[in-house]
């Protein structure tokens, strides 16, 4: 049976309450175009409600032992894991997502959950030496106070997760605004999160746009870090304003992310990598591979064998499990993608597969795009260049593995890359020279690990990193301690000998 919601409208979670807001907008499932709950408009005034609430919580959050922190996490693990067919299925709706990655996605939040409640019993510090003698020196992490997150519609729940969990263990209160696109995965985690115990004011769900809720996030003075996750500009626009306020941001901003091939790859093996990450949730990962950058040798192999697998992609509705191809979030995106089929044809690109917009009888109202494939691209052109998030991927031949080094990071992006070949000096000289802040070899360029850092280089973000145990870094801040037990004033630096 296909998963419901109990409920028409969903509600703000603020404070441990479920408060209603009057304005609302529809979530549409975009493999039918049906809607399928509405979402609230909050005010800027919900936003300063959530903080005020958030800002008492945190206090007593602080204080409570990091090792119970963590309890309400497994506890929250659990549940996820209890209900992850439910939340899988309402992914799927939301997002359109194939249900196989839906599941995916929620796994990679469970995983998650227990990880960071781990992390309740290290939050490691350091202790370090004194200069001085009779004196002890320690550096421990500490919540910051009220956090902000802003999270994208495209992983609805896994990168919530990899936010939300650290800043909890870590002993912030959070403030969350997920997209308005998929805010069911939200009502569902703040429930799950009332369910296992977390105490009111924590974690408060603010449903409703950037331009309002985000804008209140990002300057209210009580939000001490907003964690981003989303386009460029909107990124840059939340950088500038926090730089001004020396508000902390962390930043993931998307990619452009190559699959290099180089004349000794396994070139069935780089099909399906390729095929996996460019057209997996309709290349709308930020991880996505939209570029295959190949050695001439193998081009012509690699092209026929792309154009006979893509052939086999199922494209309609995520809840059916034949289909490996979802829908594009919505009809925006789909003109953005067009937009980019027309420069790259434009630019000289050789159309191979696809470009257009995907109907059938039984999929009249979804928004879909067929899988495409452009090759004889050049680094110069837009597409080769520019973040599309949809089924595109184009293909650059190079003659050298210097040259495919230097296109793969010839763009402003830093996210992911992969090198398919099978000559080891190779995959040493490549981790090493490929700019990104993830690296596969013989794999695509999705799939990330919820317990590595993510994130990229350049354009992508600001050097912080999600999930693994760096997204600690993000949300506590470092304290030096001194404890001088000598009984008498030693100066640093002075009484030194
Ligand atoms: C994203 O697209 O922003 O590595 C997240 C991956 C997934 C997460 C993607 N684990 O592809």
């Amino acid at each position: 049976m296909t998963a419901t919601l109990q409920t028409k409208k969903l509600r703000n979670f603020i404070d441990g309450d479920w408060v209603e807001v009057e304005a609302s907008t529809a979530v549409i499932n975009p493999a039918t175009g049906e809607e399928i709950v509405q979402v609230p408009l909050s005010s800027s005034e919900n936003v300063h409600q959530a903080v005020y609430a958030a800002k008492q919580a945190q206090k007593e959050w602080a204080l409570v032992p990091a090792p119970q922190r963590a309890e309400v996490l497994y506890r929250v693990g659990y549940l996820m894991k209890e209900r992850k067919e439910r939340l899988s299925q309402l992914l799927t709706m939301e997002n359109g997502k194939v249900i196989e990655e839906a599941r995916g996605e929620v796994q990679e939040g469970i995983d998650m959950a227990f990880y960071m409640a781990g992390e309740g019993r290290r939050l490691f510090g350091q202790t370090t030496p004194a200069e001085l003698k009779d004196k002890f020196a320690m550096s421990q992490r500490c919540p910051v106070g009220v956090v902000g997150i802003i999270t994208p519609w495209n992983f609805p729940i896994a990168i919530a997760t990899w936010k939300s969990f650290p800043a909890i263990v870590a002993g912030n209160a959070v403030i969350w605004k997920p997209a308005t696109e998929t805010p069911i995965m939200a009502y569902e985690l703040a429930s799950i999160f009332e369910e296992a115990g977390l105490p009111k004011g924590i974690m408060n769900v603010v449903f409703g746009t950037g331009s309002t809720v985000g804008d209140a996030m990002v300057h209210h003075e009580d939000i001490r870090i907003i964690s981003f996750t989303g386009s460029n500009d909107t990124g840059r626009n939340i950088a500038a304003e926090c730089g001004k306020q020396l508000k902390k941001v962390s930043l993931e901003m998307g990619g452009k992310n190559a699959v290099i091939v180089m004349e000794d790859a396994d070139v069935d093996l780089a099909v399906e990598g390729i095929l996996w990450s460019a057209f997996g949730t309709s290349g709308q990962r930020c991880t996505a591979c939209s570029r295959v950058i190949v050695h001439e040798d193998v081009k012509s192999t690699l092209e026929e064998r792309l154009l006979a697998e893509m052939e086999k992609l199922t494209i309609g509705n995520g809840l059916d499990e034949r289909n490996k191809i979802g829908p594009i979030i919505n009809q925006k995106g789909v003109e953005k993608i067009k937009s980019y089929i027309q420069i790259g044809k434009d630019e000289g690109a050789k159309l191979l597969a696809g470009g257009y917009e995907w109907k059938d009888d039984s999929h009249q109202d979804g928004i879909f795009f067929a899988p495409t494939l452009f090759t004889d691209a050049n680094s110069s052109m837009r597409i080769a260049q520019e973040e599309i998030f949809g089924p595109v991927v184009s293909l650059i031949p190079v003659e050298s593995f210097e040259e495919a080094i230097k296109v793969n990071n010839g763009v402003t992006f830093g996210l992911s890359s992969s090198i398919f070949t099978k000559d080891v000096n190779r995959v040493f000289q490549a981790q090493r020279d490929l700019d990104t802040g993830i690296v596969y070899v013989n794999a695509g360029t999705t799939g990330a690990e919820i317990h590595l850092p993510f994130g990229g280089t350049k354009g992508t973000g600001n050097g912080h990193r999600d999930s693994g145990v760096q997204a600690l870094d993000v949300f506590t801040e470092w304290k030096a301690v001194y404890v001088d037990y000598s009984g008498k004033l030693q100066r640093a630096q002075i009484d030194v000998d």
